[in-house]
Order: structure tokens, then C-alpha cells, then sequence
């Protein structure tokens, strides 16, 4: 196969320019113009599209998640095909990828996590399993074509905005340097295990293992197991280990409220419906989107009926799951429903309950090596050990260092606080957006909703770019941090703030989360309002590849 490298002769609007540089400056450590991973029919394509005209700027997608995976498809649908997904793992799904604990469901109805244009017949329960979603974007990702754009095992380290020639240059881990006009982060928000800090952790002697890396060689029949963390993931793995340990200590350190929605299976009849009707695929998805931005989605965000009733609807359900008195009591959290993410789950408190099952509510003093001493005095005996305790949620796309315009590095625009200009891009960052950043809209919602949304509104930034109209994006300082202000503003009114503790405030307590309705952040992300951008020309249109030997930007990046 030829390895011809495609040469970057000038700035985006010049069709004969680049598929991908590799730079072959000191800076770059991959050897020149190796396409390996390209087949021959498709560089004739790519060469037919760049003598078109159609490539457009270089795009670099940091994951390959379900956010990723999205923006792959729309580019392409916009006949921008000069991106590559740059995904640190071994195969596309992201969370969906790496969690794989027993009893991962989807804890909103599956056909509202869905693609709008890509439906999955396939869903066997209105909660699916882990494994469905897993395999749905599997799918999708042959189906649209992208596993040749993806490089998988290929973790970005870096990114610095290359400021004389307009571009970013993106370091992974084995050395390399890409060239990018536009980085789009899609690594998601709940991707980076969070061990509790607990004395004595390093030194258990059994086996240990966060959820989110679930240890599947490990039998849990026959052994003592504790669990630390009753979230969202918690109450799940309860539910589905419980009957298979000898015996499971639960370890809360709060009590979480548990909304009682039903499980449903669909027979074939059902899945039949969804494979051969797309109106009725695109109505249970919309029917159940309506459900959740007109309930959930409210009583989080300012309703204070619909938060009540929220509220009693989990209080009855588990008044009538348990009736010993003291347990009741112990499981009853202090706060209001919704402040801390509601559950959806069934069989957590019948998994309670069972005779093999403790629960211990008292605070963990230490952990020692034969299992986990509690304030009480109670020494809890363990042969295994699993770290149910969420994820660092406000980290983003850090520990990865970005630095921007003026070298400002992005740990620095962030000390005090997580924010972004409308959720996808940050001033002093031309060029590089995200997917479900800070201020996106969370809670019980479909994260593909929202990335939906973002996607949309990113893809009219970029045809501003490819049409010429700009070389470069970059949001104002000012009226980003008016829209800040107003957000944290809005914030007041939430449940979030209400008092509880939860993965939705960061730790001085602000919440980083978009304030309002989903319909709200969807009109508002319309299309850009471009006067809220400064948009202007490369000041340079040859490359150089000076910048990552420049000491001070080595500095940065070792910092
Ligand atoms: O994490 P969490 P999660 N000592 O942060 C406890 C999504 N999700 O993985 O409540 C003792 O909610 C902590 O206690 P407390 C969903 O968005 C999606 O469960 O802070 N305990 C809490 O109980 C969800 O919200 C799906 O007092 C400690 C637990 O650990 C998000 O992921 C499925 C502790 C952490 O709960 C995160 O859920 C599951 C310590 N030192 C999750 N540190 C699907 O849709 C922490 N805890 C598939």
C-alpha cells in the first residue's frame, strides 16, 4: 500500500491541503507519512475530495464514546471528512466500554438513549442492559462507517494552540504529534474512577477494585464482600450481586432516594415494531423525552410541586419496600429528592433485606487488611473489596494539559471553577470545542439528547471555518463570563443547592451544571449568536513546528 504523505501547503480553505500532517520537524517523533492504518481506496478518496475541495480543516475528536461517535457521523454527513477520533482505549463505547459491573442498566428508558436518526430495535428492556448500549454504538459505529477514522490506544496528552500558525498540535502518549484547525474533547464527564480517601486503602489484603474496572476473574461466590457507595452504581451491583456472595456488607455513608420507575421486557413483537416502523421508534423516543424534560428535568430545576411529588412518590415506595422501622429510618435520606442524582433502580432494598446482606451506616474509621473498621469499633471482615464511590466528575478533560492563546494553560483558566462559554467552547481557546463540558445539562436527562444539541450548534461554528468565512473561533471573555454569572445565578433555584453533598458541586460547592429546562438550553444553542465570538484570520499561513520546543512551553506541559 502507498504511504504517499499528503503535504500541508496553506490554511484551511485550500483544497489541496493536508489529510494529516505529520509534522517531520525535531518536534515529532512518529516517522513521516505513515498511513497504515489508511486503505488504498480510501486515499484515492480522500485525494478525488481534496482535489474537490470538499476535505475542509483537520478536525481531532478526543474519544470515541457515544459524543465522539456523533460528531463523526455529523461531519461526515457534512462532507467534512478530514477527521480522525483519537479514542485512549481499545474499542469505541466510552462509559459504556468500561463499565461493566453485574447489573449495569441504563438508568433512563433506553429508547430515549438513542441517536434521534439511528433507532435500536434491539433493546430487550426499558432499562437495558449495559452490554445493549455497548453493542448499539458498536453497531453504529460500523454502520456509519467510522472505525478507519478512529486510532484507537491512542491517548492525547496535550494540546497547545500553536499561535503564529493558528493550529493545535495535539501529543499522545507514544510520541506522536498531530496538526489539528479544530479539536473537538468528547472523553465525557463520569470517566475517571474516584478511590475514596480512606486510611489504610494501599494496605487491604484482598481484592479490591473500583466499579468501573469490575475485576470479572474474581469469583464472588463464597466470599465476604463489602461495597463502599449506595449512587446510582451502588444500588445497582447490590441488587444484581447480593444472592451470589456469602455474605455483602453494604457500607452508606448517606442514604440516596430511589425513584420507583418500572422495568418493562419487550417481546420480539415490540422489538419488530421499533426494526420495521421509524415513527414508532421516533415516538417512544420522543414520548419518554417529553416524560422526563416535563417531570424530572423540572422538579430539579426550580419546580417546587413537581420536586414534592417527586419526593412522595420515592418516600411511599420505600415505605412499602421496607417495613422494619429502624432500617426505614436508617435508609431515609435528610435532604430532598433530586439534590443528589435520583435513582432509578428496582431490587436494591429487597437486596437489603436478605439474611446474607448487612447494612452499616456507620463512618468508615480505616481500612486494615483483613476488611474495614467502622467508628463504631465494629471490625467488618472482607475477602473483597469494591469501590462503588463515582467518579472525579469536575476533572473533564484534565489530566490532559491544554494551553491556549497567550500560553495560558487551561488548569489556570479553571482554578477556581469549571465553566465554558454555552457548554462547548472557552475563551483564549480558539478552535477547541466540547462535548457535554461544563454547564451542559445533566441530571436524570439522555446525555445523546444533549449532545445532540451541541453537536448542531458546533457544526455551524465549523462551517464558518470551512467556508473561509474565519480561520479561528474564540468566544469573548466578557460575555462568557456574563453567561456565567447568570448561570451561577440561576443555580439558586435548583434542588442541587438545597443541601446535600453529590458529584453535581464541585468542592467549594458551585455547581457547574446548566440551571434551567432542557428546552431552554436547546433554544438558546439554536445556532450561535456569532457576535458572541471573536472570529478572525490565521496570521500566519505557513507552519512552523517550532512551538513544542519552545522551553516555556515544555515547562508547562511537565508542570
Ligand atoms: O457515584 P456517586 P455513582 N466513604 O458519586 C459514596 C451515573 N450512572 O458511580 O452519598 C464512604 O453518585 C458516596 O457517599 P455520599 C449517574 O449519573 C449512570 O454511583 O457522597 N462513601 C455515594 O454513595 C450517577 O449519578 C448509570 O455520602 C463514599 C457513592 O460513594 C453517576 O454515574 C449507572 C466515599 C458515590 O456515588 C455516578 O454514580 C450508574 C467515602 N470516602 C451511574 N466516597 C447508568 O445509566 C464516596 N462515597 C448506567
Amino acid at each position: 500500500m502507498s504511504t504517499v504523505p499528503y503535504a500541508y501547503t496553506g490554511s484551511t480553505k485550500n483544497p489541496k491541503r493536508s489529510l494529516w500532517e505529520r509534522s517531520s520537524s525535531a518536534e515529532v517523533t512518529g516517522d513521516r507519512g505513515d498511513f497504515s492504518e489508511w486503505s488504498e481506496k480510501e486515499e484515492t478518496n480522500i485525494k478525488g475530495k481534496q482535489a474537490a475541495g470538499l476535505l475542509g480543516p483537520r478536525i481531532v475528536i478526543i474519544g470515541a464514546g457515544m459524543s465522539g461517535l456523533l460528531m463523526a457521523i455529523k461531519l461526515k454527513e457534512a462532507g467534512l471528512d478530514n477527521f480522525i477520533l483519537c479514542e485512549k482505549g481499545t474499542d469505541v463505547g466510552g462509559v459504556w466500554r468500561d463499565n461493566t459491573y453485574p447489573g449495569l442498566k441504563c438508568d433512563i428508558p433506553a429508547h430515549m438513549y438513542t441517536y434521534s436518526f439511528e433507532s435500536n430495535p434491539s433493546y430487550k428492556q426499558r432499562f437495558a442492559a449495559g452490554s445493549e448500549i455497548r453493542s448499539y454504538l458498536e453497531r453504529v459505529a460500523v454502520k456509519f462507517d467510522l472505525r478507519s477514522k478512529i486510532r484507537f490506544g491512542k491517548s492525547i496528552e496535550s494540546a497547545v494552540f500553536d499561535e503564529p500558525n493558528g493550529r493545535w498540535l495535539l501529543s499522545s502518549q507514544d510520541g506522536e504529534t498531530l496538526v489539528a484547525d479544530i479539536v473537538v474533547w468528547a472523553g465525557g464527564i463520569l470517566h475517571q474512577p474516584k478511590l475514596p480517601d480512606i486510611t489504610g486503602r494501599e494496605g487491604f489484603a484482598g481484592h479490591s477494585f473500583h466499579t468501573a474496572r469490575w475485576e470479572h476473574r474474581i469469583n464472588l461466590r463464597d466470599q465476604r464482600v463489602g461495597i463502599i457507595g449506595t449512587g446510582s452504581t451502588g444500588v445497582q451491583v447490590v441488587a444484581a450481586i447480593a444472592s451470589d456472595t456469602k455474605h455483602l456488607t453494604v457500607f452508606q455513608r448517606t442514604p440516596h432516594w430511589i425513584f420507583p420507575l418500572p422495568n418493562r421486557n419487550y417481546n420480539l413483537a415490540s422489538q419488530e415494531h421499533v426494526r420495521h416502523w421509524p415513527g414508532y421508534a421516533k415516538f417512544l423516543r420522543w414520548s419518554y423525552t417529553m416524560l422526563f424534560q416535563w417531570t424530572f428535568a423540572r422538579a430539579v430545576t426550580g419546580n417546587a410541586m413537581l420536586q414534592k411529588l417527586m419526593q412522595w412518590q420515592s418516600q411511599y415506595f420505600l415505605n412499602r419496600k421496607v417495613k422494619d422501622r429502624v432500617l426505614l429510618k436508617r435508609l431515609t435520606p435528610d435532604y430532598k429528592a433530586g439534590c443528589k442524582r435520583m435513582i432509578l433502580a428496582r431490587g436494591y432494598y429487597e437486596a437489603l433485606q436478605r439474611s446474607n446482606v448487612t447494612l452499616v451506616d456507620s463512618s468508615i474509621q480505616r481500612i486494615v487488611p483483613n476488611g474495614v473498621v467502622t467508628c463504631d469499633g465494629t471490625h467488618h471482615e472482607l475477602d473483597v473489596l469494591i469501590y462503588a464511590t463515582g467518579f472525579h466528575a469536575h476533572q473533564y478533560m484534565r489530566p490532559m494539559k491544554v494551553i491556549g492563546v497567550e500560553g495560558k494553560s487551561l488548569d489556570d483558566t479553571w482554578s477556581e471553577s469549571v465553566f465554558a462559554h454555552r457548554s462547548v467552547a472557552l475563551p483564549g481557546f480558539p478552535n477547541f470545542f466540547m462535548l457535554l463540558g461544563p454547564q451542559s445539562p445533566i441530571g436524570n436527562f439522555s446525555a445523546i439528547s444533549v449532545a445532540e444539541t451541541q453537536v448542531k450548534y458546533l457544526m455551524h461554528l465549523i462551517e464558518e471555518i470551512r467556508s473561509g468565512r474565519c480561520d479561528l473561533i474564540n468566544p469573548k471573555q466578557e460575555i462568557t463570563e456574563v453567561l456565567d454569572r447568570k448561570i451561577t445565578e440561576g443555580m439558586s433555584k435548583t434542588v442541587w443547592v438545597s443541601g446535600c453533598n453529590s458529584w453535581y458541586l464541585d468542592d467549594k460547592g458551585k455547581t457547574t451544571m446548566w440551571p434551567w429546562t432542557f428546552e431552554r438550553f436547546r433554544a438558546e444553542l439554536k445556532r450561535p449568536q456569532l457576535d458572541e465570538f471573536r472570529m478572525t484570520q490565521k496570521s500566519s499561513k505557513a507552519d512552523s513546528n517550532s512551538l513544542l520546543n519552545d522551553p516555556q512551553i515544555q515547562t508547562m506541559l511537565t508542570r
